[in-house]
C-alpha cells in the first residue's frame, strides 16, 4: 500500500542534527541474500541542537534488527522502539560521547531498487546517494551528518575475491572456510551518501598518476572479466581530469588511491563515492567498434564530473539537499568546461545549450518546474532533475561571466579554503563569490529561489542622425506552480555588433569611455534601454553570445538577417543560433501549411544559407556538421501553442528531403571526401569527419535512390568503428530501405554479446519514425535480451519511446500512452527511481490537443490510483495533475 498520506519535506523546516557521529565502524559478512552488517557509532549530543527530544533517532528502511548495544549493554527491547522508518533509541547519555552498536541484516539479491546494498551480475555493490544508507543499516543518514569511516569486509574468497571500500586499504586476512577479509579506512570525514562497497569476481586495470606536488597516486578501474579490453579511454579520461583540476582550478586529489567500479545495473550514470566511484558500465567501457565518438566524448565527461565531485562535493558537501545544485551545478559547470577544453568549446557548449532548452526548458515551463534549489520535495530521488543540474551549471556559468575567468577562480579558491570538511549551503558558494571579488550577488541570488525560463523581449532603435542604436530589453517570467509573482532577475546578457560588410562595430555604451568588440550587459530591471554610440551605420545585433544566461529570446528578425548572421557572426554559438532560427521559422511556415493542407515548398532563402554553409571551408568539422542540422522535432514542438506531431514530423522530413534534392552533389561530395577507413580514434580530425560525412549520409538517405542504399548498407557492412556503423544503420532503419531488417538481425547476431550494444540496437528501433514501430516496440519487450530489471535495458527500449519518439509516443488512439503507463506500474514496484523517470513522458500533457490530454490525463490516474504506488511516482504523478493556477 502506498504511504497514507506521503510526507513533503520543506527547506524552511531545516534544524541541525540532535546528535554528531565522531565515527563509525562497520563490518560486513557478505552473503547475496542475507548479509550481516554491524556498525558501531560513536556518537554526542550536538551542542548546536536546541531540540528538547532525548531520545537518538536513526534511520533505516527494509532491515531486519538483530540487536541493540549501548556502551556495552545490549538493550531490552523495551529500550528502543523500531518503527518502519527509524530506530529510536530511549534515554541515550546527553552529556559525554556513547557507543552504539547495531546488528542487523539485509538481502542484497532480493534489492531491485538498486539502492542501497544489491547485486549487479553477481557483483556486490552499493548506492546511497540520496537516502540509500539506510537501506544497509540505521544511520543519522542526512549529508550534514560528517564522519569517519572504518569497514570491513568479510566474504567467500572464490565468491568475492575482491572487497572494495572507500579509502586506504589498512589491513586484511585470511579466515577458515575458505574466507577472507579486507579493512578499508577513509581518512576524510564524510556523509553516508558517499559510503561505498563492492565486492565480487572483478578484473582491474592499473595505472598511476603524478599529482602537481608530486604525489603519486594508484589508480584502477574494476569491470567485469570480458570487459577488460574497454578501460583505457576511461583511464585516460580519470588522468585527463586530474590534470585539468589541478590546472584550472589549482586542485590536487587526496587520498592515495582512486578506483572507479563498472556495473551493469545502475540507475543513472555513475556515482561519486569517495575514492570508489561506482559507475554505469555505460560511461566506462568503449572500444572503437563498441562505442560511438559521442560515447568516447560523454565518458570523458562523466568520469571528469565524478572526479571533480571530490572537491565539488565530497570535500564540501551540502547542508541538506535542498543544496544540491550546489554541488550539482557547480560540477556540471566543471565537467562542461573540461570537455570543452578537451574536445571543441563551440561545439560543446552548442550541444549543452540544445539539451537545455529541448529538455529544461520543457520542465521549467511544465507542473513539475521548480527552483534549482528547490523549497519542498516528497521524494528527494525526484530532484535530480535537468534543472538542479543543468540550469544550475548555467547560474554558476553566469558567475563566471559576471567575474570573468580571473575573479571566479578568486571566488572558487576561497570557497574551498573557507568550507572544506564542511557541508554547507548555496547561499555559502555566492558569499564566496563576493566576497573574493568585492560585488554585490544580493539580486542574481534570485536564480536560486525563482522557477520558470525567463524571457527576454528586444526592440532595436537605431537613430541615424544621432549615430546611436537604442536597445530596450525587457524582462518577464512567466508563473510557475506555487510561485505567480516573479521578481526581476540580474541578467548577464553578452552581444556584439556587426557592419553590413560582417565586421565588428564597436559597442560604445553611452556615458562610457570604453568601446569593445563585445560587451556584456547587466540587466537588472524590468526594463531597460541601453544606447550605443558612434555608429555611422545601423549594425546588426548579435545578442546573448555564447547563450550567456538560460532565457527566451524573443526578437524580430527577418530571415534576411538571420542568413547574414550565420555568414558573418564571429560568435561560433549566435553564428549556429542564427542558422536555427532561419530554419525554425522556416519549418514553422511549414507546419502550418501542413495543417491547412497547403502545398509545401522550401524557401529558397533556407536552400542558399545551407549552400552557403556547405561550400565554406571548416575547420572544425564537427561544428559544420551542426551548422547543417535542423531544429529537432521536440524542439519545433516546444514553440507551438499546441504541440502537432504529425504535422512537425511532416514538415520536418519534407525539408530534409527537399535539402537533399537541391543539395545532392554538395552532400555526395562532401561524403566521399571525408570518408575514409578509420579504425574510430577518438581524435578530434577523425571525429569531425565521421560527423560530417554522417550527417552527409543522412541527408541523402531521404532520397530513395538505390545509389544511396547501396552507399548505407555498405558503410554498414564495412565499418570499422561505432560510430560509422550505427549512423548507417539508423539511415537504413529510418527509411524505406530493402535491407532493413536484414541489417537489423546481422547487427544484432554480431553484437549480442555486448550489453551496450544491444541497448543501441533496443533505441534505434524503439526511436524509429517508420511505420510499424510500435508494434516493433511491443514485440521488442518480448525479446529475451529484454529485462525490465535493467535499468540500461529500460531507458533504451521504454525511455527512447516514450522519450525520442513523439511521432508514435503521441499516436493519436492513446496505444503509447497506455502501453508506457503499463511499464510504469510494472516499473513501479521493481524499481521506483526508474518508473517515476518514465512518468515524465506524461507529465506534458497540457501541451497537446484535447483529446490526447484527455488520453494522456487517464493514464495519469490511473498510474495514481495504482495499489502500492511508490512515492516516487505518487510525487511526479500527482504533480503532474495538479491544477495550475
Ligand atoms: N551524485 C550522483 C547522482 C545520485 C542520484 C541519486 N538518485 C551522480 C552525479 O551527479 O554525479
Ligand atoms: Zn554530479
Amino acid at each position: 500500500m502506498r504511504d497514507a498520506n506521503p510526507q513533503t519535506i520543506y527547506l524552511k523546516d531545516y534544524t541541525v542534527p540532535e546528535y554528531l557521529i565522531h565515527n563509525v565502524a562497520l563490518n560486513f559478512i557478505l552473503d547475496d541474500e542475507d548479509t550481516l552488517v554491524r556498525s558501531r557509532l560513536t556518537l554526542s549530543r550536538n551542542p548546536a541542537s536546541y531540540s528538547p527530544n532525548k531520545s537518538l533517532i536513526l534511520l533505516g528502511e527494509n532491515l531486519k534488527l538483530l540487536g541493540v548495544n549501548l556502551d556495552g549493554k545490549d538493550l531490552a527491547k523495551d529500550q528502543y522502539l523500531q518503527t518502519q522508518d527509524a530506530l529510536i533509541v530511549n534515554n541515550v547519555p546527553q552529556q559525554q560521547r556513547f557507543e552504539l552498536t547495531i546488528e542487523n541484516t539485509i538481502n542484497p539479491k532480493a534489492n531491485t531498487a538498486l539502492e542501497g546494498l544489491y547485486l549487479s551480475n553477481g557483483m556486490l555493490c552499493t548506492q546511497c546517494e540520496a537516502e540509500g544508507f539506510r537501506k544497509i543499516t540505521y544511520f543519522l543518514d542526512r549529508p550534514d551528518v560528517m564522519t569517519s569511516f572504518t569497514t570491513t569486509l568479510v566474504g567467500d574468497k572464490d565468491r568475492y575475491p575482491v572487497l572494495l571500500s572507500n579509502g586506504n586499504k589498512v589491513a586484511q586476512g585470511e579466515l577458515p572456510n575458505n574466507r577472507h577479509w579486507v579493512t578499508w579506512e577513509d581518512p576524510f570525514n564524510k556523509p553516508c551518501y558517499l559510503f561505498a562497497l563492492v565486492a565480487g569476481q572483478l578484473e582491474c586495470i592499473a595505472d598511476r598518476f603524478t599529482t602537481q606536488s608530486g604525489r603519486e597516486i594508484d589508480l584502477q578501474i574494476f569491470v567485469e572479466k570480458h570487459d577488460i579490453d574497454k578501460c583505457d579511454h576511461a583511464m585516460q579520461s580519470l588522468k585527463n581530469a586530474m590534470r585539468w583540476d589541478e590546472q584550472v582550478y589549482g586542485r590536487e586529489y587526496d587520498l592515495d588511491l582512486y578506483m572507479i567500479v563498472a556495473v551493469s545495473h545502475f540507475n543513472m550514470g555513475a556515482m561519486e563515492n569517495k575514492g570508489l566511484n561506482v559507475f554505469n558500465t555505460k560511461f566506462v567501457l568503449a572500444r572503437p567498434d563498441t562505442a560511438t565518438d559521442s560515447d568516447y566524448e560523454h565518458i570523458e565527461g562523466v568520469i571528469g564530473h565524478e572526479y571533480f565531485h571530490n572537491w565539488t562535493g565530497n570535500r564540501i558537501t551540502c547542508r541538506d539537499w535542498f543544496q544540491l545544485s550546489l554541488k550539482e551545478g557547480f560540477t556540471v559547470f566543471r565537467d562542461q568546461e573540461f570537455t570543452g577544453d578537451r574536445t571543441s568549446r563551440a561545439v560543446k557548449r552548442i550541444e549543452d545549450v540544445n539539451m537545455l532548452r529541448t529538455r529544461q526548458f520543457a520542465e521549467d515551463a511544465g507542473p513539475l518546474a521548480h527552483p534549482i534549489r528547490p523549497d519542498a520535495y516528497i521524494e528527494i530521488n525526484n530532484f535530480y532533475t535537468l534543472t538542479v543540474y543543468e540550469k544550475g551549471a548555467e547560474v554558476v556559468r553566469m558567475v563566471h561571466t559576471l567575474l570573468g575567468a580571473e575573479g571566479f577562480r578568486k571566488g572558487s579558491d576561497l570557497y574551498f579554503e573557507r568550507y572544506d570538511g564542511q557541508a554547507v549551503t548555496c547561499d555559502d558558494f555566492v558569499s564566496a563569490m563576493e566576497a573574493a571579488n568585492d560585488i554585490d550577488l544580493r539580486q542574481f541570488r534570485r536564480w536560486y529561489s525563482q522557477a520558470g525560463t525567463p524571457v527576454l523581449t528586444v526592440r532595436q532603435h537605431y537613430d541615424a542622425s544621432a549615430q546611436t542604436l537604442a536597445l530596450t530589453i525587457k524582462q518577464s517570467c512567466p508563473p510557475t506552480p506555487g510561485q505567480a509573482v516573479k521578481e526581476s532577475l540580474h541578467i548577464p546578457v553578452t552581444m556584439g555588433l556587426l557592419n553590413k560588410d560582417g565586421s565588428a562595430a564597436l559597442c560604445k555604451l553611452e556615458g562610457s569611455d570604453r568601446a569593445s568588440d563585445e560587451v556584456i550587459l547587466q540587466l537588472t530591471q524590468s526594463e531597460q534601454t541601453f544606447v550605443f554610440e558612434g555608429l555611422a551605420e545601423q549594425p546588426v545585433v548579435s545578442i546573448l553570445r555564447g547563450f550567456s544566461a538560460p532565457v527566451k529570446l524573443v526578437m524580430d528578425r527577418s530571415l534576411d538577417e538571420l542568413a547574414f548572421l550565420l555568414s558573418h557572426d564571429s560568435d561560433t554559438f549566435n553564428r549556429w543560433e542564427a542558422g536555427q532560427q532561419l530554419a525554425g521559422q522556416i519549418i514553422a511556415g511549414l507546419i502550418a501549411d501542413v495543417q491547412n493542407g497547403r502545398e509545401l515548398h522550401v524557401n529558397p532563402v533556407m536552400v542558399d544559407a545551407f549552400r552557403q554553409v556547405l561550400e565554406q571551408p571548416w575547420d572544425d568539422l564537427s561544428y559544420f556538421s551542426l551548422l547543417l542540422g535542423l531544429p529537432s522535432e521536440t524542439y519545433l514542438g516546444d514553440q507551438m501553442e499546441v504541440v502537432d506531431v504529425e504535422a512537425i514530423h511532416t514538415a520536418s522530413e519534407f525539408v530534409m528531403r527537399a535539402l537533399a534534392e537541391e543539395l545532392e552533389s554538395q552532400f555526395f561530395a562532401l561524403y566521399q571526401a571525408n570518408h575514409k577507413d578509420e579504425s574510430g580514434k577518438f581524435d578530434a580530425g577523425a571525429i569531425g569527419r565521421r560527423r560530417i560525412k554522417n550527417i552527409c549520409l543522412s541527408y541523402l538517405g531521404k532520397l530513395e535512390n538505390i545509389n544511396v542504399q547501396r552507399l548505407a548498407q555498405q558503410q554498414f557492412n564495412t565499418a570499422k568503428n561505432m560510430t560509422d556503423q550505427m549512423a548507417a544503420l539508423a539511415v537504413i532503419a529510418n527509411n524505406p530501405h530493402p535491407a532493413k531488417q536484414r541489417c537489423l538481425d546481422s547487427f544484432y547476431r554480431q553484437w549480442q554479446e555486448e550489453a551496450l550494444v544491444i541497448d543501441k540496437w533496443f533505441a534505434l528501433q524503439a526511436s524509429s519514425h517508420m511505420p510499424g514501430t510500435f508494434e516493433t516496440v511491443k514485440a521488442l519487450m518480448q525479446h529475451p535480451a529484454f529485462d525490465l530489471k535493467n535499468p540500461n535495458r529500460v531507458r533504451s527500449l521504454v525511455g527512447a519511446f516514450s522519450q525520442s519518439n513523439p511521432l508514435h509516443f503521441h499516436a493519436a488512439n492513446g496505444q503509447g500512452y497506455q502501453f508506457l503507463a503499463d511499464q510504469i506500474i510494472a516499473l513501479n514496484t521493481l524499481n521506483p527511481q526508474i518508473a517515476s523517470r518514465m512518468v515524465g513522458a506524461l507529465t506534458s500533457w497540457r501541451r497537446y490537443d484535447e483529446s490526447r490530454q484527455a488520453l494522456m490525463k487517464a493514464q495519469l490516474e490511473r498510474i495514481i490510483s495504482t495499489e502500492a504506488i511508490s512515492k516516487d511516482v505518487y510525487e511526479v504523478a500527482s504533480k503532474s495533475l495538479a491544477r495550475q493556477d
